[in-house]
């Protein structure tokens, strides 16, 4: 049997989703596990493959701000998700101040809005700066964040969690 280093940790890194309604948390999870693309309402915080995809209320109010936080103890990277083609900005300033876990970003719908633009500035001001924009509907984008996620430490076909 293999054993682990000490002090090395092997276990696959947890990610939580975080972003309005309807910007594609819950599609870009399923895309990563190399799921079929079916809608479905996150009504409340669901883990799967070590994604933790939260409901879009959990940031639009801010009464439940805190809920993320409290969701996210588990995560080793927080994704804030944002569309390119959005026209409501719900990011607080230096948002990811409040996580301890490091942030990058996910600029979904380039399909449908080419121009990254607004969504990076939307993404620097709420604190993220490495920023990746993908179409779950092209595909467009998909390897490199994966890519990303593999350097990182997470791997979606090791288990459900
Ligand atoms: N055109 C396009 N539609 C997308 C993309 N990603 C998600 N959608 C659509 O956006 C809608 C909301 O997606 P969903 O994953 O439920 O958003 P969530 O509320 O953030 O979990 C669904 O109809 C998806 O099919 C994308 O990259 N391009
Ligand atoms: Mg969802």
């Amino acid at each position: 049997m293999m054993k682990e280093e000490p002090g090395k940790n092997n276990r696959t890194k947890n990610l939580i989703f975080i972003g309005q309604r309807g910007v594609g948390k819950t599609t870009l999870s399923q895309v990563l596990c190399g799921e079929e693309i079916r809608y479905q309402k996150t009504q409340t915080v669901q883990v799967k493959a070590h994604i933790i995809d939260t409901p879009g209320e959990f940031l639009e109010r801010r009464m439940l701000n805190r809920s993320l936080l409290v969701s996210s103890y588990d995560a080793d990277l927080v994704v804030l998700v944002e569309e390119a083609n959005a026209v409501q900005m719900y990011f607080p300033p230096a948002f990811t101040s409040m996580f301890p876990a490091p942030a990058i970003g996910v600029i979904t719908k380039t399909d449908i809005e080419p121009d990254i633009t607004k969504a990076r500035k939307r993404l620097e001001y709420a604190g993220v700066k490495t920023v990746f924009p993908v179409s779950c509907t092209t595909g467009e984008g998909i390897e490199a964040f994966r890519a990303f996620l593999r350097e990182f430490g997470y791997d979606s076909g090791s288990g459900v969690k």
